[in-house]
C-alpha cells in the first residue's frame, strides 16, 4: 500500500463530502468505488459498521467518518481556507443538517419506505431549516462567512439531495439564495471532479487513483 485508501460510494453526500475535501487538500489515495449491497471484504474488515466513507491511512488507522475525513485531509492541508469559519457555527449546522434535516429528507424522499411518513410533512419540516441556510446565504455569501468553507461543502450535498426529489418546487421555493448557492456548487470545478464516474471496485483491479 503506497498511498491511503478511500472506499467511497459516489452518489453518497457523506462520501460527497469527503471526496471535496481530500480533492482540495491534494491529498493523493487509491479509490475504490464501493456498490452498498456488496460491500467488500476489506473494507467491512477494517471498519465493520460498514458505511461508506471509509479511509484507509499508511500507518493503519481507519478512519470512518466523513466529517472526521475532511478535518484530516484538510488539517494536512487547506488551500482554500475551510477551517476559517468559526468552528461553533459549524459544529451547529452540521449536526443539524446531520442529525435533523437528514431524517427529513429521508422522509420526504423515502417516504414509501417507512410507515406513516408524509412525504409533504417531512419537506415543511426541512423547510424551517432551508429557511434559515437561506437566510444566513442572503446574509453572509455562505454559511459561516464571506467565503465558502467547511460547513457549506459539508451540508450543499444533503440539499442537492433535497432538491432532486422535486427540483420545480426547489427553483420556485421562496429560498433563492440557497437555490442559487446550491446551482453555484453543483457547476464548481471541484464538485465536477468528485463525481467522475467509476466501476465498482474489485480486488486485483487496476489501482484508481484520487488525484491523479
Ligand atoms: N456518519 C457517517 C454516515 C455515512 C453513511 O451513512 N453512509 C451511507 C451511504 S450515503 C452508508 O454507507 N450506508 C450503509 C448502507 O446503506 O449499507 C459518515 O458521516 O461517514
Amino acid at each position: 500500500m503506497t498511498y491511503p485508501i478511500l472506499y467511497s460510494f459516489r452518489r453518497c453526500p457523506y462520501a460527497m463530502r469527503a471526496r471535496m475535501a481530500l480533492y482540495v487538500s491534494g491529498l493523493r489515495c487509491e479509490l475504490r468505488e464501493v456498490v452498498l449491497r456488496d460491500k467488500p471484504a476489506q473494507m467491512l474488515v477494517l471498519s465493520p459498521k460498514a458505511t461508506v466513507p471509509v479511509l484507509q491511512l499508511l500507518d493503519g488507522r481507519v478512519i470512518e467518518e466523513s466529517l472526521e475525513i475532511m478535518h484530516f485531509a484538510l488539517d494536512h492541508n487547506d488551500p482554500h481556507g475551510w477551517l476559517s469559519a468559526d468552528p461553533v457555527e459549524t459544529k451547529m449546522l452540521i449536526d443539524q443538517n446531520d442529525l435533523i434535516f437528514k431524517n427529513h429528507l429521508d422522509g420526504y424522499k423515502y417516504s414509501a419506505r417507512y410507515e406513516n411518513v408524509d412525504p409533504l410533512k417531512e419537506r415543511e419540516k426541512a423547510e424551517k431549516i432551508l429557511m434559515q441556510l437561506n437566510s444566513r446565504i442572503d446574509k453572509y455569501g455562505f454559511l459561516c462567512g464571506p467565503q465558502a468553507s467547511l460547513v457549506d461543502y459539508a451540508i450543499f450535498p444533503f440539499v442537492r439531495q433535497f432538491a432532486y426529489v422535486d427540483m420545480n418546487w426547489f427553483k420556485n421555493s421562496p429560498y433563492p439564495a440557497l437555490v442559487k448557492w446550491l446551482h453555484d456548487f453543483l457547476e464548481s470545478d471541484i464538485f465536477l471532479r468528485v463525481m467522475k464516474k467509476y466501476e465498482q471496485w474489485h480486488d486485483g483491479d487496476e489501482v484508481i487513483y484520487f488525484r491523479e
